[in-house]
């Protein structure tokens, strides 16, 4: 790719909804209009839809599905939230990308691939990170606060990813504590919050976040199809990968300030009707051990309060629910 490629996407992408001419292309980037040309058609040729019309000029109408650093670093660029982010076509995981970078810094930033070839879970798990079908990303983020306000910090990030979700599908969208997002009976997102601790507080957290965009029933493999989802799958557009990451930062950043300045108690009411885990027997997986029971409440400090079968009560910070 021509290493002007990126700024003429983003130059594109910034003057959207109107045409940008070459001329002015040339000139920003003090190249010549022959230049800006061939950018141009290597940039068609690679799947993106952009219309040039003479006298005046081109516009961009869709990106292929790929992620683009020019454009992602447009989004960074307009955050109060994130310094820079960190964009692959492949990778082994985000979220060991995301380790390795923070160190020697203390900035804010995220990692996002278009594949990971050893997507994880919780406990090592796997996570399926399908080529160009999801959105899969590692957030960085350096809260002043001591390490036991990390399931805190969890409570508050699953309401923003919900809410980005919920812009783009008309079914309710809703949170499987503590880790799952789910749409209907299906499993569209997962995430997992680790972080980096000293004797003073928390160095860094890094938040990993995988959402499945564009997947048909097909794409999941055969251990996951029954209870995995995609965005697509309930929406009849086509998803705007920028749109939704777009979305994904603005309320992660919104819902960062709130984890900073406000109690869990003054979002507990939002986050209980957000959830999808009342009224149904579940199984709870916590440590070796297995019960069945009933979710009854979240109390003011975000512990899942749950009746087991022998009418016993138990307080959880974390544990694998299912259905
Ligand atoms: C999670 O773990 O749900 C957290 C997933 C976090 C993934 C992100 S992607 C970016 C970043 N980089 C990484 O390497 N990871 C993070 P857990 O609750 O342990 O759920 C894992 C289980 O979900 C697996 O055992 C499967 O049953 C199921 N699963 C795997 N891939 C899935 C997918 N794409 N969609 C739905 N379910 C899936």
């Amino acid at each position: 790719m021509s290493k002007y490629s990126q700024q003429v996407l983003q130059l594109l992408y910034h003057s959207q909804p109107d045409y940008i001419s070459g001329q002015k292309i040339a000139e920003q980037l003090d190249i010549s209009r022959t230049a800006v040309k061939k950018v141009i058609d290597q940039l068609k040729a690679q799947g993106c839809d952009i219309e040039s019309v003479n006298h005046k000029g081109h516009i961009l109408k869709a990106l292929p599905n790929q992620w683009y650093p020019g454009i992602v670093a447009e989004m960074t660029a307009t955050s109060d939230l994130f310094d820079f982010c960190e964009v692959y076509d492949t990778i082994d995981s985000t979220q060991l990308a995301a380790k390795k970078s923070l160190v020697g810094n203390d900035q804010h930033f995220f990692v996002l691939s278009d594949e990971q070839t050893q997507g994880r879970g919780r406990f090592k798990r796997y996570w399926s990170s399908i080529k160009g079908q999801g959105l899969w990303m590692s957030l960085v983020l350096r809260p002043k606060v001591p390490f036991s306000m990390i399931s805190k910090f969890n409570l508050f990030i699953a309401l923003g990813i919900r809410d980005a979700i919920q812009n783009f599908t008309i079914d309710p969208v809703k949170i499987k504590w503590p880790n799952d997002i789910y749409i209907e009976q299906g499993k569209v997102c997962g995430f997992l919050t680790e972080m980096v601790a000293n004797h003073d507080g928390i160095e860094a957290i890094i938040c990993g976040i995988g959402i499945n965009m564009t997947q048909q029933q097909d794409d999941f493999s055969d251990n996951i199809k029954h209870r995995a989802t995609s965005i697509q799958l309930h929406n009849t557009d086509d998803i705007n990968r920028y749109h939704l990451l777009q979305t994904l930062l603005h309320n992660i950043e919104y819902r960062y300030r709130q984890f900073l300045t406000l109690p869990f108690s003054d979002i507990r009411d939002e986050y209980k009707n957000a959830s999808n885990i009342w009224n149904r027997t579940l199984t709870f997986t916590e440590s070796d051990q297995q019960f069945e029971g009933q979710a009854v409440d979240i109390d003011e400090e975000g512990y899942l309060i749950v009746q087991d079968n022998d009418g016993k009560t138990h307080q959880l910070i974390s544990a694998d629910i299912e259905f």
